[in-house]
Order: structure tokens, then C-alpha cells, then sequence
């Protein structure tokens, strides 16, 4: 008999007959002659009941004394059965351990300190709210591209390996490269630009690497990536683009993974008041907003508790628009009426998480794109052929990146990003 997926037997398809499931043994429990096991096949999880009087003495014997998480498989009749998470539950024949755990399962129920979770982030990646993440950020993805795909956008790669700084030199992760040296990319964005030249309105979905030397609940320093990049756009653009995308996952993770959200602190109302046009207002405002209460000055840079601040003042995600040059990368086109600040948005998301977006209009002059790399203290003949792209056919051009644990972090209420990814890279962390 063909195994069938745990997904389509808790759907009903087999209400009645007799399948074959497989899976790991998340979980067991014996009351008298009855075992009641909780079989998860990475599509479910379901109750498979073995009696004593039902089953050969051998096949019931293994079952009792199989550990946690050993593999197995069983074959039964499927019931409806109220009591049973999932409400059906599977009424074992005959079955057997496939690969005995040879262990105790080291993640038991209680609780255990988040350093140990993360030493055994191989195994704790089965936990339940594990698998919703992973199955929210797959969603969200597929929802992101379905949206760009639809929108004329191409997804483009580029290279992981650089020979230059996007957001600056702190945060670089240099690496031996033969005789020489190359870097870790931080952001697509160089090259984008590049490509908006060859085919238009682009994006991708890639890793970005930040040598953040700070420990926050919000810093990864591998995270992945989702950025956008578009000819002829502006700024008001590229906000639209932003906020119909997001508006878009978001409606699509409400109809897709509504089991999933359950699992988190999340009601469903916060993610569907979300629709454009998002709230807007100016770093000018934010500092007004926040300086009485963090002392922050006009010229710094908003910082997470900056941010979670002004978080305070939404209950959506909102954009800040127009930050002072010095705290963006040289990249960003001043405003023409007010060139002390950049035509710059970050978005942010409320409930104190704060950026998930960055981005904003590009310099498209050879020369004033100069003018800020030397103001920057950045050598223009490191970035020879970024220079070329004013050179040959300079077009107005916007694009922003997101920061996909950052969306998944506020999306399900998690309390650090390193939740948002399967096998976190964090400062004092590269195992497992
Ligand atoms: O530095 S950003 O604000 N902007 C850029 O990299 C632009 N070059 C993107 C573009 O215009 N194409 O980073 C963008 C987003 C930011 O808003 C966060 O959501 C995320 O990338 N980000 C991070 N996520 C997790 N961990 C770290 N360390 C991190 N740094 C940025």
C-alpha cells in the first residue's frame, strides 16, 4: 500500500479506508491496553491509536518502547474522531519502527534556555511553531514573487562575491579570494542598477550578509533579501510599489496560513487593516515626535529605540520619508528643494519592530554621484563601472530591499528575528 501525506488524511480524503501514513513519532502516550501516538510526516500531524488486542504482541511491543522522534509507519482505517487534534485519528492494524531513535529526544517539553534550543536548532527546527514560521516565510515569498511576476517584474541574480561596500564598510564580511580579497554582499543593488539598463523592472529573493557587530533581537548577519529595482520610478513609486506588495502577502498569508498564524500572537485584524495608501511622515516629524522622549537631535540616525517610539503613534505599517544625507548610504538623490535630506523611506513595522524596508531614489547624475562618494569618503575608481551606468544612458530610478525575518518577526509577534529563520547566523553563533 502507497503511503498517503498526513495533510490529505486530516482533509478527509481517506475518511473510511485504510491508509498507510509514515512519519516521525513527535509524541506517545499509553492509557491500559490503548497507545496513543502522534505521527508527523512534515504535511501533519496526526493521532494513530494502536490496541493491544488489535495488533500482533510484536508490533505492539515496538511501538511502546520506541522513542521519541524514532521514524515509523503504521497502516489503519481512518476515523472521525472529535477528541483528536485534527479530528480524525488513524485505527492501527499493523505497523512498524523504521529507525529506532537511539536516544532520548534531547528537546523535552519543558522549557528549555534559548542558548540550548539554538546548540540544537538541527532538532528543534520539528517544533510546531517552527514548522508554521518556515511555512509563513515559504508563503510569504511565494506571494511576494507572484506579486512582482505579475507586475512586470523579472527576478535577476547576482553575485554573492563583491568587490565593494552598498551600505557602507562597518558592516562588510571580507573573505580570501585567491591572492586577493572580495566581500560578502550586503545588498543586490549595485548591480540592479545595472540591469534596469537590460531588462527593466527587476527583482530578487538572495541572501544579504551584514557584520553587525550589534546584539539586537533584530540583526541577522545572514538574512534574506527581497529586493526591488525599477527604470523611470521616483520615489512615490517605489512607496506605491511597497505597499501594494506588502498589502498583497499579507491578504495572501490571512488566506493561507490562518492555522498557521494562530500559533502567535497575531490577530488576523492586524494584518487586514493593511491596505494602502500606508501612513507617511518625514523624518522631520519623526524627530519631533520622539526627541522630547529619547533625547534623540535632528541629523541622527533613527535607531531601534528611536524607532520603537515612533512605532507607538501606528497601528500599521508606515513609512518615514526624507532622512538627512549623512546617515543614508551615497547613493540616495538628494531633494532637489532640500538638499540636506535624501529622498530616502524606510518602512516600518508598528507593535515596536520598526524597519522592514529600505530604500528610496537613486542619484542618477554622473556628477553629483561623484561629488557625494568623495563627500563619503569613498574612492570613485572603486566604483568604476557603478560610475558607468550615469555615463551611458542615465535614467530617474528607485528601488528598496526588505528584509524578509524582519517581516516574518512582526507578521507572527516574534520576540527575536533569529526565530524567523530555520538555522540562524547571529554574532557569537555559526552552529549548527
Ligand atoms: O540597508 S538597508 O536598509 N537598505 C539596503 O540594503 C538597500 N541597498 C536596499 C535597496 O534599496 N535595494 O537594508 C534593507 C532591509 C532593511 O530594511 C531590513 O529589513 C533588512 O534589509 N536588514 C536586515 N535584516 C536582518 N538583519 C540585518 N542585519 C539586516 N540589515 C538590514
Amino acid at each position: 500500500m502507497d503511503a498517503v501525506t498526513i495533510r490529505d488524511v486530516l482533509a478527509g480524503k481517506s475518511d473510511g479506508s485504510k491508509v498507510r501514513i509514515r512519519g516521525w513519532l513527535q509524541g506517545k502516550r499509553s492509557s491500559g491496553g490503548i497507545v496513543f501516538l502522534q505521527i508527523r510526516d512534515g504535511t501533519g500531524v496526526i493521532q494513530s491509536t494502536l490496541r493491544k488486542e488489535s495488533v500482533d504482541a510484536s508490533v505492539f511491543g515496538e511501538f511502546v518502547s520506541a522513542k521519541t522522534e524514532s521514524t515509523v509507519q503504521v497502516e489503519g482505517l481512518v476515523k472521525a474522531d472529535p477528541r483528536a487534534a485534527g479530528g480524525r485519528e488513524v485505527q492501527v492494524s499493523t505497523g512498524k519502527v523504521d529507525y529506532a531513535a537511539l536516544d532520548e529526544y534531547p528537546i523535552a517539553k519543558q522549557a528549555h534556555g534559548p542558548e540550548f534550543l539554538l546548540d540544537q536548532r538541527h532538532l528543534f527546527v520539528r517544533d510546531e511553531k517552527m514548522r508554521a514560521i518556515l511555512r509563513i516565510r515559504a508563503a510569504a515569498l511565494s506571494a511576494m514573487r507572484s506579486w512582482f511576476d505579475s507586475h512586470g517584474y523579472l527576478e535577476v541574480q547576482v553575485p554573492v562575491l563583491t568587490s565593494a561596500a552598498v551600505e557602507g564598510g562597518s558592516t562588510l564580511f571580507e573573505v580570501k579570494y585567491f591572492e586577493g580579497k572580495a566581500y560578502l554582499t550586503q545588498s543586490w543593488q549595485l548591480y540592479a542598477e545595472a540591469l534596469i539598463a537590460s531588462v527593466g523592472k527587476i527583482y530578487t529573493v538572495a541572501p544579504s550578509f551584514r557584520a553587525e557587530k550589534s546584539r539586537t533581537r533584530r540583526h541577522l548577519t545572514e538574512y534574506w533579501h527581497v529586493e526591488a529595482e525599477s527604470p523611470w520610478m521616483e520615489l512615490d513609486g517605489i512607496i506605491k510599489v511597497e505597499e501594494e506588495l506588502l498589502t498583497f502577502v499579507l491578504q495572501h498569508l490571512i488566506k493561507d496560513c490562518g492555522v498557521e498564524l494562530k500559533l502567535f500572537e497575531r490577530n488576523i485584524e492586524d494584518l487586514a487593516r493593511v491596505k494602502p495608501p500606508f501612513p507617511r511622515i518625514t523624518y522631520d516629524e519623526a524627530i519631533e515626535k520622539i526627541t522630547g522622549k529619547s533625547g534623540i537631535k535632528w541629523g541622527e540616525d533613527l535607531g531601534y529605540e528611536h524607532e520603537k517610539l515612533l512605532t507607538e503613534y501606528f497601528d500599521r505599517p508606515f513609512f518615514v520619508t526624507g532622512y538627512p544625507k549623512q546617515v543614508k548610504a551615497f547613493y540616495h538623490k538628494q531633494d532637489p528643494g532640500r538638499p540636506d535630506v535624501t529622498l530616502s523611506v524606510d518602512m516600518l513595522a508598528p507593535e515596536g519592530y520598526g524597519e522592514i524596508t529600505g530604500g528610496g531614489q537613486r542619484i542618477e547624475e554622473y556628477d553629483a554621484l561623484v561629488a557625494r562618494m568623495r563627500e563619503e569618503g569613498l574612492d570613485p575608481r572603486a566604483y568604476g563601472w557603478y560610475l558607468d551606468l550615469r555615463k551611458y544612458g542615465s535614467v530617474p530610478h528607485s528601488g528598496f530591499g526588505m528584509g524578509l525575518e524582519r517581516l516574518v518577526s512582526w507578521v507572527c509577534r516574534l520576540e527575536h528575528i533569529r526565530d524567523a529563520i530555520a538555522f540562524p547566523r547571529l554574532i557569537n553563533r555559526v552552529y549548527p
